[in-house]
């Protein structure tokens, strides 16, 4: 039986295999309607979820939902399989204006995830964050203090988005588990 995570590697030649790997991981995890492609019915089904595990009223709603569900990038609207997506997303870093508009997306997620609002990730947002993907519990200390650069116990802005970066950008094999471990897929 195919699975909707199968890779064709003869299109995905030019992709390190580590940023290969942790994307998948991305994708799977972000993946909830389970069709093989980080889609926009994902992101708001991320928004949902987020506003139910975060507990969310009023103004925080309406900035859960502009940031998930506006400002996509076209191939979550194109993509039909999991090859496709992912070197939509592999060219997608480099293109025009791009990393400027990944600094954005990276503090709007940010100030959407800092729920109370006062400048810093604690280690109960950071659950919330881990809750609403379904990530392995087992890495979420790992992984916050991974983000945690300045070992001072929380989050800063700077290091959440340093984080997003290494995750996007860097190709050489690290620690970063942003989307928690790396996962099985099928390769052809
Ligand atoms: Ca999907
Ligand atoms: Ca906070
Ligand atoms: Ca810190």
């Amino acid at each position: 039986m195919s699975s909707v995570y199968t890779v064709d590697m003869n299109q995905l030649k030019e992709v390190p295999i580590f940023w290969l790997k942790k994307t998948v991981a991305k994708v799977m995890m972000n993946d909830f309607n389970k069709n093989g492609v980080w889609d926009v019915e994902d992101c708001r089904i991320a928004a949902e979820k987020i506003i139910k595990i975060g507990n969310l009223k009023g103004v925080k709603i309406d900035e859960v939902y502009t940031f998930y569900c506006e400002n996509i990038p076209p191939y979550f609207h194109t993509a039909n399989n999991l090859t496709e997506w992912l070197i939509e997303d592999f060219n997608f870093r480099n293109g025009p204006n791009v990393r400027s508009l990944f600094q954005t997306f990276m503090s709007t997620w940010f100030n959407v995830l800092d729920l109370d609002g006062d400048g810093v990730i604690n280690q109960h947002e950071f659950k919330v964050f881990w809750d609403i993907y379904d990530l392995d519990p087992n890495y979420m200390k790992y992984q916050f203090d991974y983000i945690d650069e300045d070992k001072d116990g929380i989050i800063s802005c700077q290091e959440f988005v340093d984080a997003g970066f290494d995750y996007f950008y860097n190709t050489e094999e690290n620690g970063n588990k942003f989307w928690g471990p790396i996962q099985d897929f099928h390769m052809i």
